[in-house]
């Protein structure tokens, strides 16, 4: 309906043009052509200057009402330090730009009907003017080099070079078809090195190199995370993209930098209002004290509800508006606990599936700590229960073998066993089966005999360390208790295992 209605007023205001021309020219010849022309000029050149006038008014007051979101005036100044330097380099620029604007404007209107077409008079002609040409080049390249070196300086001093002895956490965004992966290093505060070629979709997205330990604590965001920067501690953001040309845009921190796939860019910046002080300045504004949800009066105010956020900056394709993230500034002790909470990728989804370089060729510090406590309440578990409910049977998850032999891969498997001779010294009624068990590849005669050498490998290595042997038992079960298939690879590894059995505590 609306459009019609628009359409039919276009076409009103088509057919009344048309017809004030018809009336124009028929006046023009009762009038003569001559007198016609010269009303009609004074007629346009004073049109041009009523429009002129009202023009500027409506820059000028345009200019005005939106002043504190061009400059950064507030309500949303800057979040971060350098962007009280980069609204200022605005406001400036703006500021001699427009005085150009409106001297251009007003001559450029005021000529029109000033020097328009009277009677007896000629223009004059001039082929050059020597002072005129030094005038029109010498003003603007003044200004030019006064702008050009103000943001040049501003540029040197926002991308300053990171001292070898400043501390910043490094991040990494990298931007894709419809989101970004934002990359944290671990507690090593480094990002490890990645390689296009290490991609594998669903499995490796960022192409980590596994064989660089600086990579294996490094913690990647997942889509819909919030992003974490810390209060007053400078942040370096590696920026990339695997596809299409994005642009990583924090509009509050007055951060803008193309994300292009192959070059990265990288920006430093320090966030210096938490997420909280921002809605605290938020809350002075009346404009911000207004529902947030305009169709319902009881939803909370806009400024409780404001939260910074990062976008895309670049028309990358139809799904665009998913890239947007929440960034939650804290101070910087909420912000270690943060960190501390994240989970690596590399340990929560490639340690120990086929992809991961170091399965069964090491232990991480980490792993052999978190196994100590694991096994000893395990192990405290039973000793403690009275209900009968707790297995008897654990796992021991460290003890591997040297493939196809029964020989211990003693570098690896000394921290579990280790562990064990510690818990079985504190704990002296302790009696214990070292159970093991193959998976059925082969024939079950052979394996039986395995699982009996390795059982009693690993009860000769507690003897070893003092463990009284009338404490311990070794038995080879063979294939005879899978806990899994043994159709598949990971089935069969599951099988392949060496258990505790309590036997009295
Ligand atoms: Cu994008």
């Amino acid at each position: 309906m609306i459009y019609l209605i628009a359409l039919a007023i276009i076409v009103l205001l088509a057919i009344v043009l048309i017809q004030i021309g018809r009336i124009s020219d028929l006046s023009d010849r009762i009038k003569g052509e001559e007198v016609a022309e010269l009303d009609n000029n004074t007629t346009q050149g004073k049109a041009m200057v009523a429009f002129m006038v009202a023009f500027l008014v409506f820059c000028i007051w345009s200019a005005w009402h939106y002043k504190n979101v061009m400059f950064g005036f507030g309500p949303l100044t800057s979040a971060s330090e350098h962007g009280f330097e980069l609204d200022w380099i605005f406001l400036i620029t703006l500021i001699f730009t427009g005085i150009v604007f409106v001297i251009t404007h007003i001559l450029l209107f005021w000529y029109s009907y000033r020097y328009r077409k009277v009677k007896g008079s000629t223009a004059k002609f001039f082929a050059h003017d020597t002072k005129l040409e030094m005038i029109w080049t010498a003003i603007p390249a003044v200004v030019m080099t006064i702008l050009v070196a103000n943001g040049l300086v501003a540029w040197n001093r926002i991308f300053k070079p990171i001292g070898p002895d400043q501390k910043v956490i490094n991040i990494e965004a990298t931007g894709y078809q419809f989101a970004w992966d934002i990359r944290y290093p671990g507690p090593d505060g480094k990002l490890g090195n990645k390689d296009y070629r290490n991609i594998i979709p669903g499995v490796n997205d960022l192409g980590l190199d596994w064989n660089d330990e600086a990579a294996l604590d490094d913690i990647i965001l997942a889509g819909s995370d919030k992003i974490v920067f810390a209060k007053d501690s400078t942040v370096h953001v590696r920026i990339t993209a695997k596809d299409v040309l994005h642009n990583f845009y924090l509009p509050h921190f007055r951060l803008k930098m193309d994300a292009v796939p192959g070059i990265p860019t990288s920006f430093t910046f320090r966030p210096i209002k938490t997420t909280d002080e921002y809605k605290e300045e938020l809350r002075k504004y009346p404009e911000f004290q207004t529902p947030s949800d305009p169709k319902d009066p009881t939803s909370p105010p806009r400024w409780e509800v404001f939260q910074y956020e990062l976008a895309c900056a670049e028309l990358c394709g139809k799904g665009h508006y998913s890239m947007r993230r929440i960034v939650d500034v804290v101070p910087r002790s909420e912000y270690d606990t943060w960190i501390k909470g994240q989970k690596s990728f590399y340990f929560t989804n490639i340690r120990n599936t086929k992809y991961d370089p170091w399965k069964g060729k090491k232990l991480f510090a980490s792993e052999i700590e978190s196994r100590a406590v694991e096994l000893k309440s395990d192990i405290d578990a039973f000793v403690n229960d009275n209900s009968g409910s707790v297995s008897r049977t654990i796992l021991l998850k460290h003890i591997f073998y040297n493939t196809g032999s029964s020989s211990l891969n003693d570098n690896l498997s000394r921290y579990e066993l280790d562990n064990l001779v510690k818990i079985l010294n504190d704990k002296p009624n302790l009696r214990v089966e070292l159970a093991g068990h193959t998976d059925s590849v082969g024939d079950a005669a052979s394996n039986m005999t395995l699982s009996q050498e390795r059982a009693q490998k690993a009860m000769d290595y507690l003897i070893a360390k003092g463990i009284s042997s009338s404490r311990l038992v070794a038995k080879g079960y063979g294939q005879t208790e899978p806990i899994d298939t043994n159709d598949t690879e990971e089935g069969r590894e599951k099988n392949r295992r060496t258990e505790l059995r309590i036997l009295s505590k």
